[in-house]
């Protein structure tokens, strides 16, 4: 099904953020502000570990979190390598709306966040902080695939550290007015050097918004997404005519054709939403799954097609 109002989301907890922000498109709310809510809900669940409070840490054991936002009028706020801070996607928003600038990065983006009277607090949960010292033992960088989702039942290989990776959340949504607006937040891959910034606040990597034409997202690797700029080039093929899918698909493609060894062993997975409420994704492995809402139905979760 198509048609407005509607959001979509990255992977199975999706479905939760996108209840929340259907009590605001459901009463013909801005998708600015759906998204944004909608995100926190992943932004404050404990128990997934690759965004917000309870995220894995760096190497050297400290949370750090990236997210962006963009709205309809084609306006941005991002906030990269942002520590202490909750609800890092409220903070991004406030780049966008009080500065004359759409990214801050580390203790400039927590000073920002202090005087816009968001709290200190300490997002390494005792779980996370476990995990971490696990992986220490060994502190070999490998990311597991697909390792939150709930449509395969597959178990993923078990690391040292549990290394939850792949679990940005991602979101689109089209109001009531037919306005697109995007929102995306991690704590980025699991053990990354202390610093690394992936492409989940990167405007045209992994978001992006076109009121005329649609929006995407992506997930995974986000070293590859901003190699190509993902999001952007999904958005751009979409004006050129191809559907939601086939620009997903096409992105997908670019990755493994520049770096075919590489993308074996790599998830990256696009989600977009057109203007006419039309979605679809696209993914290099199985596994990637995403989350719709609309008036029909408010907890369909979907299998992404794939390469492999
Ligand atoms: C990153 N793209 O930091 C994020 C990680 C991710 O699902 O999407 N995980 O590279």
């Amino acid at each position: 099904f198509s048609g407005k109002p509607i959001v979509i989301s990255t992977w199975d907890f999706g479905i939760a953020a996108n209840k929340d922000a259907w009590k605001i498109l459901s009463k013909n709310g801005t998708a600015l502000d759906a998204v944004e809510l909608g995100v926190q809900n992943a932004e404050a669940d404990v128990t997934n570990q690759s965004v917000g409070y309870g995220g894995l840490p760096d190497r050297d054991g400290i949370v750090t979190l990236d997210a962006c936002i963009m709205d309809d009028k084609g306006n941005c706020g991002a906030v990269l390598a942002l520590e202490n801070i909750k609800h890092p996607i409220a903070v991004a928003r406030k780049v966008m709306e009080k500065t004359p600038h759409v990214m801050l990065a580390g203790n400039g983006a927590l000073q920002f966040a202090l005087e816009q009277g968001f709290k200190k607090e300490n997002l390494l949960t005792e779980k996370s902080k476990k995990d971490w010292q696990e992986w220490l033992k060994t502190a070999k960088y490998e990311p597991v695939m697909n390792i939150e989702n709930k449509l395969y039942n597959t178990t993923p290989t078990k690391l040292p550290g549990n290394q939850y990776n792949h679990d940005t959340i991602g979101m689109l949504a089209l109001d009531s007015n037919g306005n697109l607006s995007g929102a995306c937040t991690t704590s980025g891959m699991a053990y990354k050097l202390h610093g690394r910034v992936g492409d989940s606040p990167i405007i045209g990597a992994g978001l992006y918004v076109d009121n005329e034409v649609g929006g995407a997202t992506s997930t995974g690797v986000g070293e590859e997404v901003v190699r190509n700029v993902g999001s952007f080039l999904v958005v751009e093929l979409m004006r050129q005519g191809y559907s939601p899918a086939e620009a997903c698909k096409e992105a997908v493609m670019r990755i493994i054709k520049k770096k075919p060894e590489t993308a074996k062993n790599i998830q990256v997975g696009f989600l977009a939403l057109n203007k006419k409420g039309e979605y679809g994704s696209y993914a290099i492995q199985q596994g990637f799954s995403y989350a719709v809402c609309n008036n029909e139905k408010q907890d369909l979760l979907i299998k992404s097609l794939s390469y492999y």
